[in-house]
């Protein structure tokens, strides 16, 4: 038998390529070097920082699983997970700006776009010179996308856009707007359009007042009559499957990164439970407190281990949409269980943005929310389980 390590039960390092865990320790010390510092100041300030993505780029963390050619390296899903996990260890709203970028706005280029629009946005969204976002959610149509109002209406031999969308990161500093519009040229079929900022009629307003993801900002995306080039249209996607699909790679990323945010907490309640004494023990001491951490432990190391499979099934193309809202919906459920916990087991200093739980816990309640929330999930495997749509 081997000794147990309580911080990695299922030693999942072993089962990790050398190339996996040479960029995971790349962007754990990017993120604990560069961003750690900023975090704790940035969400209080709810500052926006769009000076962040040109550092991600230079890190090698933005669109990094598409081939060199356009400014990835061609690193696996696992490694984008393994990324996501060390950013968000650090905040919630980090890895919000960069799954953005790299699952929402890289992603449909990539896949959907011409071979020109390739070669215009994506090394430039790489590098972290230009900033993306993705605008899907409108003010009366979140998880029910269907329902979207924004319409693309025929224009000479472009196109004319008018709408709105809502919750929109990184929409008021980004240069590259990704935007689902219904599109009357195409039977009123849902198709995707590139945007670039300073057109007429595009505004950006950001949303103040957030409690939660102060981190990341968010904005709207208004569009009033944009007028848009034929080369605007992402010719290779029609539908809903558009957005689906960059849905699919970022819900993976957040799978992982959630439990990057709950092993902070795991670990930060460990070491404050065996510093602070309370009736003459430490806390840690107490059955309680091993209960918690216990059940901790146990869904991190579950909600890994689930992540590291839908990953390996993601990089050799056998994985099916259902797998990833199994893991989005447990593993940030799970983290957001244990960011509560963590809350709790720190008594009062649980309420201070000095030991940083109740910023995590409160981020995890947007993470719950956006990318399909939690019940929604539910709704999608009740739908796999029974046939039954039931949304
Ligand atoms: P439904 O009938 O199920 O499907 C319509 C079409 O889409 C296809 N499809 C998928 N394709 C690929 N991957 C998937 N996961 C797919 N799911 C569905 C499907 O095959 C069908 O294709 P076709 O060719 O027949 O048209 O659609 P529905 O309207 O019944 O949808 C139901 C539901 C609930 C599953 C869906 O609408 C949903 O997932 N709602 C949640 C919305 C959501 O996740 N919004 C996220 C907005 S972006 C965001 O939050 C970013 S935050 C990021 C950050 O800051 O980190
Ligand atoms: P609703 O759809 O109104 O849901 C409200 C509640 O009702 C939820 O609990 C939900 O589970 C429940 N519910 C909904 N339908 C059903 C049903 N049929 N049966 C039972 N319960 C149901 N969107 C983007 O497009 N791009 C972004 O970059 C983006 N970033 C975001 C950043 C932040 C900080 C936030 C908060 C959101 C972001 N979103 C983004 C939007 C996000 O995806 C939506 O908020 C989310 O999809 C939920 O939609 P909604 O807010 O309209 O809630």
């Amino acid at each position: 038998s081997v000794r147990f390590n309580w911080e990695d039960p299922f030693d999942l390092e072993s089962q990790l390529t050398d190339d996996e865990r040479m960029i995971r320790d790349a962007a754990h010390g990017f993120a604990q070097g560069e961003l750690q510092p900023r975090v704790i100041q940035a969400f209080r300030d709810e500052v926006s920082a769009p000076e962040l993505f040109p550092l991600m780029g230079q890190a090698g963390l933005l669109g990094m699983t598409l081939p060199e050619q356009y400014g990835g390296s061609g690193a696996s899903y696992v490694a984008y997970g393994l990324c996501a996990r060390e950013i968000e260890r650090v905040d919630s709203g980090y890895r919000s700006m960069a799954s953005v970028q790299s699952s929402l706005v890289m992603h449909p280029i990539y896949a959907f776009g011409s071979e020109e629009q390739r070669r215009r946005y994506l090394p430039g969204l790489a590098s972290g010179a230009l900033i993306g976002c993705f605008g899907l959610t409108e003010p009366d149509a979140g998880s029910d996308p269907g329902g979207m109002r924004t319409v693309a209406r025929a224009d000479g031999d472009g196109y004319v856009l008018h709408g709105a969308k809502t919750w929109i990161s990184n929409a008021p500093f980004a240069d590259v707007f990704v935007v689902w519009a219904k599109s009357e040229a195409h039977g009123g079929r849902i198709r995707g359009f590139i945007l670039e900022k300073g057109m007429k009629g595009l505004e950006a307003p950001k949303i103040e007042g957030k409690l939660s993801l102060r981190a990341s900002t968010t904005g709207m995306i208004l569009m009033d009559e944009v007028r848009v080039g034929a080369d605007a249209l992402l010719p290779e996607v029609e539908g809903l499957k558009g957005p689906f699909e960059c849905l699919n790679r970022a819900r993976y990323g957040i799978s992982w990164g959630a439990m990057g945010a709950a092993e902070f907490c795991l670990h930060a309640t460990r070491q404050y439970g065996l510093d602070r004494r309370q009736f003459g023990r430490p806390l840690a001491a107490t059955q309680l407190w091993q209960k918690k951490l216990a059940d901790m432990m146990v869904d991190i190391a579950m909600g890994l281990q689930s992540s590291l499979r839908v990953g390996r099934l993601m990089d050799e193309g056998r994985f099916a949409p259902e797998m990833i809202s199994i893991v989005k919906r447990n593993n940030v459920g799970k983290a957001l269980d244990i960011a509560r916990a963590a809350r709790d087991m720190h008594g009062g200093n649980g309420i201070s943005e000095e030991y940083q739980v109740i910023r995590h816990m409160v981020n995890l309640e947007t993470v719950n929310t956006y990318e399909g929330a939690h019940d929604v999930h539910a709704l999608i495997l009740g739908r796999a389980i029974t046939g039954i749509p039931a949304f």
